[in-house]
């Protein structure tokens, strides 16, 4: 049976939210932005308004950079909320989730979502739930955002991709090959610069021409796992369903260390990164920890654990960072030279009503 998935991608979103919340920035380059902190314009620009895009700025650029390309026009820039947007993104969520057989959200402004069910096999009706979803958003939340309908994902996100910003774009299955063939080849979902690259030496540059190479000659380049995911993609054939993402039962990240230490001083710097990759994670989940745990590989690979319980379910980075301070220091003094560090946390909570009834009555 024909299937109906979408895709929703949030317009330049961070952006999206500081223009909301603050009009008079509408109609200039806006740029939000992390900062590192080591010097006042050190960092990136984590986005920026389709404004500041025509003038040259876009996600990852350092923000000196951005700084210099817009001199002389009046752009503002504005400190990363990541909280403020989680926010935003929950009640978006919570409206597609409500308009949908089945979603999956997978990433802070964007899901996949299957409709086959409640379109009852339409694409007509399928383009009017996509739109009715759009206009719930932007009535509720002011927000804007691109969706695509298609036979399946790897062409719903191609499609959401289509049109921006406040596009929508339906692609009925006649229309599939039509739509994907002419796309340049690293549009496909999972191919990086280097398959890119491998796949132009031989001749491959668009979807199409992709669909049309013999499978055998991918077989031989890439292993057959990923020619076959090649050869399916690009000929629309993808039976990937959407489905719910389960709850992350635990959240880590292991780094090896630049050499082998028992000096808590010295590994400390080299874990903070991981710790605080960890913290965004939980927030981006919507998640609050109890259980944190330090984890040391020693040279030998066995690995040793020291844990900690909380009492109250956080997210606060200030209370893994201290926590994960304290655990390492008590893990080194009892071990060897680790070569391998990293930080865990667990037993999660979804909100945190416990604690916040706590601080009201406190
Ligand atoms: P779009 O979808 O092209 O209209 O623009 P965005 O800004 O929504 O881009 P998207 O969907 O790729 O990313 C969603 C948000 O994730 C974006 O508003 C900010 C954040 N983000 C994206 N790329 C980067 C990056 O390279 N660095 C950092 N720090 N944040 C990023
Ligand atoms: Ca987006
Ligand atoms: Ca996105």
């Amino acid at each position: 049976m024909t299937r109906l998935v979408g895709h929703l991608d949030l317009d330049y979103f961070y952006a999206q939210v500081e223009e909301l919340e603050n009009a008079s920035l509408r109609n200039l380059p806006v740029l939000v932005c992390v900062y590192s902190g080591r010097t006042e314009d050190s960092g990136v620009v984590s986005t920026a308004n389709y404004r500041a895009r025509e003038l040259g700025v876009r996600s990852g650029i350092p923000i000196a950079f951005a700084k210099k390309r817009l001199e002389g026009k009046e752009a503002v820039f504005i400190r990363m909320d990541r909280e403020k947007y989680e926010r935003y993104s929950e009640r978006v969520m919570a409206i597609l989730k409500e308009n949908v057989d089945v979603m999956e959200q997978t990433g802070i402004d964007e899901a996949f979502f299957d409709i086959t069910k409640r379109s009852g096999g339409s694409f007509e009706v399928g383009a009017e739930i996509a739109s009715s979803i759009k206009l719930q958003i932007l009535r509720h939340e002011g927000l804007t955002c691109s969706v695509g309908v298609a036979p399946n994902k790897i062409a719903a996100k191609l499609a959401s991709d289509f049109k921006k910003p406040d596009g929508l774009t339906v692609i009925r299955p006649s229309e599939l090959t039509g739509f994907m063939e002419p796309m340049p080849v690293d549009r496909l979902y999972g191919i990086g610069a280097k398959t890119a690259k491998a796949l132009q030496e031989i001749g491959v540059v668009t979807i199409g021409d992709l669909a049309r190479k013999d499978i055998s000659q991918l077989d031989d380049l890439f292993g057959q796992k990923l020619a076959v995911y090649l050869h399916n993609s690009a000929s629309g054939e993808d039976g990937e369903p959407v489905e719910e993402r389960g709850q992350a039962t635990q959240i880590s990240r292991i780094i090896t260390l630049k050499r082998d230490s028992r000096s808590a001083d010295e590994i400390l710097p080299q874990l903070i990164p991981a710790v605080e990759d960890v913290q965004r994670r939980v927030v981006e989940k919507g998640l609050f920890f109890r259980s944190i745990s330090v984890i040391g590989i020693l040279s030998d690979l066995s690995t040793r654990t020291r844990s900690k319980t909380l009492e109250t379910p956080t997210r606060e980075s200030s209370t893994l960072n201290r926590a994960a301070s304290e655990l390492l220091t008590s893990l080194v003094s009892e071990l060897g030279e680790l070569r391998r560090v990293g930080i865990k946390v667990a037993d999660f909570e979804e909100s945190k009503e416990q604690s916040s009834l706590a601080e009201f009555l406190g």
